[in-house]
């Protein structure tokens, strides 16, 4: 059963870090689809919750150089 969740990302500048948030997130197993907008901050993500958790998704992008949260 797939989730879905839009995490605010902060540090990304150009087209190359969506690419590279778009990349880790991808890599992850569960990971499903991630649509990341350099405009919004964000990326949309699905994934499934019994492979991946949101907690993850954070990590991979904080460990990629940007700042992740979840939505207030
Ligand atoms: Mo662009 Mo981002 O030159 O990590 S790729 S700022």
């Amino acid at each position: 059963m797939s989730t879905e969740l839009t995490l605010k990302i902060a540090g990304m500048s150009c087209g190359g870090c969506v690419r590279s948030v778009s990349g880790v997130l991808s890599a992850l197993p569960g990971v499903e689809r991630a649509e990341v907008s350099l405009e919004r901050g964000e990326a949309n993500v699905r994934f499934d919750a019994a492979q991946v958790t949101p907690q993850q998704l954070l990590a991979a992008i904080d460990d990629a150089g940007f700042e992740a949260a979840l939505p207030a």
